[in-house]
């Protein structure tokens, strides 16, 4: 199942940045010397097994977007699933900006009425703490009012930061075709072993796809922050030519384990009785595995044939 997804935007606002660190394993100093993109660069990403993101990376130089609009609009509005418009939050060109983003929606009202969208404003490293809150606010509401009849939904991001990370878990959150039943299996999963959390990743990515809560935990942000250290130490593993396979961390108030799953993910573990030993929840994550492997040859929520 193919999903084609638009990532749009002026030039210099960092979608090539974000695309090279979420799936091309970069690290964010390395997209310093990114060079600006001509025209569209299309990449396939394979995503939890039948689902293939199809990303069109659109340079957003002038030129290259006057053509969008006009001589290649069927070619690149049409079948669009998610839109994805990134907003450099230091632009001295906002008029610009929302002239360009508004006509990339009538052009996606008239060939993909049914996308989804959303707004990243992007860089938000370089505003100053006690200013971020007010200005995402102020461009959330602007955004919104601009965007109508669509709806769209706003994130503030980073790459420098794991806000990178919560806003695209949410965006490919949406595409995964099965991700009710995924949850209602974790949620089990997570009872019959009488864990705090489970989370399940996106194992290329380290994207959090599905988690399940029984316990509640004051740190909003800790799965985008797992996302982001598990990832960067997945990358220091291979710089070593070592593969990263699994990880116990333990104290006196928890254990937690990650481990590889399925064919497309890993499992992340927590666990607060100190009365079930680890053996135990290793063998739970082992059995679990298959029937998690059955759920992820579904395709668009109905189970595949398997003998
Ligand atoms: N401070 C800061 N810089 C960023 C961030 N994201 C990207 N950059 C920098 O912005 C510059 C431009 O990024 P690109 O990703 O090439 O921009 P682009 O949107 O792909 O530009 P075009 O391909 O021309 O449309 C690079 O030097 C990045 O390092 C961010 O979150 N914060
Ligand atoms: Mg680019």
């Amino acid at each position: 199942m193919k999903k084609k997804v638009l990532l749009m935007g002026k030039s210099g606002s960092g979608k090539t940045s974000m695309r090279s660190i979420i799936f091309a394993n970069y690290i964010a100093r390395d997209t310093r010397r990114l060079g600006a993109t001509i025209d569209v660069e299309h990449s396939h990403v394979r995503f939890l097994g039948n689902l293939v993101l199809n990303l069109w990376d659109c340079g957003g130089q002038e030129a290259f977007m006057e053509n969008y609009f006009a001589s290649q609009r069927d070619n690149i509005f049409r079948n669009v699933e998610v839109l994805i418009y990134v907003f450099d939050v230091e632009s001295r060109e906002l008029e610009k900006d929302m002239h360009y983003y508004q006509s990339c929606l009538e052009a996606i009202l008239q060939n993909s009425p049914q996308a989804k969208v959303f707004c990243l404003v992007h860089k938000m490293d370089l505003v100053q703490d006690d200013q971020r809150e007010l200005i995402i606010q102020e461009r959330e509401d602007d955004l919104k009012r601009l965007s109508k009849p669509l709806d769209c939904t706003c994130f503030a991001t980073s790459i420098w930061d794991e806000t990178l990370y919560k806003a695209w878990s949410s965006i490919v959150y949406q595409l995964i075709p099965n991700v009710k039943q995924l949850e209602t299996t974790l949620a089990h999963f997570t009872d019959i072993i009488d864990a705090d959390e489970v989370l399940l990743f996106e194992k290329a990515t380290f994207l959090v796809i599905s988690h399940c809560e029984r316990k509640p935990h004051k740190d909003v942000h800790r799965f985008e922050k797992i996302s982001n250290i598990i990832k960067q130490f997945k990358l220091s593993c291979s710089k070593l030519a070592a593969a990263f396979q699994s990880m116990e961390v333990r104290n006196t108030n928890f254990a937690a384990f990650i481990d590889v799953f399925t064919p497309n993910t890993y499992v992340m573990v927590v666990v607060s009785d100190p009365a079930i030993p680890s053996a135990a929840t290793l063998i739970n994550i082992k059995n679990a595995r298959k029937h998690f492997e059955k759920l992820e040859k579904v395709d668009g929520g109905h189970p595949a044939l398997t003998s």
